[in-house]
């Protein structure tokens, strides 16, 4: 299957990598290093795709990864693509609006990704289910393809490595993680640099934003379970981007005796929950809901008002609690 992938890029001109919506550090950090792998292989271009209606919301935090500022949005995509990757996308419908139609109409298509829940959308899926992140999925991809690692292309891998293990701690995290890491590192990235890029590189409201919400924390059953409210007059009051939740979750989760922590999001869709938990299976909770994602970490949306999203969620949280 790797060197099919290797044909289809070869004998695609218009090629379009497609980033998942709420872009995080492993799905722009993989873009960013198929981009540059294509490029160096290839010598083509191609262009990423970042799914974000108000341009205001870039992610401002990756743009130091190569080429991620020079991807296109949802307003200004093209129609025809032959050739379209989707990286680090667990499902078809974390690809919306135009850029659905723009992945039905594609000639080729390929579904590059480490979620367990993936079941391949793509004509071709490349899925190792269980792997810490996207990235190691290249990483290892590009290896088996004996295919040179440039630094630019370590680059990406290495932020989407480091991002989405939570700094190699989440169960994940293998000795064959660390040796793509380590292997990264040996090209001469600066590895602390792209650590600071990530992680101390706040804006000043994101940081208020986050300890009012999490000053505004409710505990229940006994201090196992934490969860906080975002609502729309919260996100006007700090002027919140999206990815200003990022990290709330993980904190309440880091309290001693908290079994599971949640954080609920107004927005036009309905109630946007992230759950993160120690030892339950939070995908148990969140597929009722037509979510997904990882044991620890998972996510649904609810088409209630927040008051009641959050007694469901407690509800079945409680019926997890041993
Ligand atoms: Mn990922």
């Amino acid at each position: 299957m790797e060197r099919e992938i290797l044909n289809l890029i070869d004998k695609s001109s218009d090629i379009l990598i497609v980033t998942h919506v709420n872009p995080d550090g492993d799905t722009l950090g993989s873009a960013s290093a198929l981009k540059s792998f294509i490029i160096e292989n290839f010598n083509k271009q191609s262009d990423i795709l970042i799914q974000i209606k108000d341009e205001n919301q870039f992610p401002k935090t990756y743009k130091f990864l190569p080429h991620i500022n020079e991807a296109v949005t949802l307003s200004n995509l093209k129609e025809d693509y032959d050739l379209v990757i989707a990286v680090d996308t667990a499902s078809s419908d974390r690809i919306v609006e135009n850029a659905s139609s723009v992945f039905k109409k594609a000639k080729n298509t390929i579904v590059i990704d480490h979620h367990k829940t993936n079941t391949g959308f793509g004509k071709i899926n490349y899925i190792k289910g269980g792997m810490s992140s996207c990235a190691e999925v290249l990483y290892d991809l590009f290896n088996k393809l004996n295919r040179k690692i440039s630094q630019n292309i370590a680059i990406g891998l290495y932020a989407g490595i480091l991002t989405d293990t939570g700094c190699f701690k989440y169960e994940s995290t293998t000795e064959k993680t660390f040796e793509a890491a380590s292997k990264l590192a040996a090209l001469g990235i600066n590895i602390s640099n792209i650590a600071d890029l990530c992680y101390t590189n706040k804006p000043k409201n994101m940081i208020l934003f986050q300890n009012y919400l999490v000053s505004n924390a409710k505990f229940c059953f006994n201090d196992r379970v934490a969860y906080t409210l975002v609502t729309k007059e919260i996100i006007e009051k700090y002027k919140a981007r999206d990815e200003y939740t990022e990290g709330i979750a993980e904190t309440l989760r880091s309290i001693e005796r908290i079994e599971a922590s949640f954080v609920l999001k107004e927005t036009e869709k309905g109630v946007k929950a992230s759950i993160r938990t120690k030892n339950i299976d939070a995908t148990k909770i969140t597929e009722k809901f037509k979510g997904g994602g990882h044991k620890r970490a998972a996510g649904c949306t609810i088409k209630e008002n927040i008051g009641r999203a959050a007694e469901i969620l407690l509800k079945e949280i409680n019926e997890l609690l041993i």
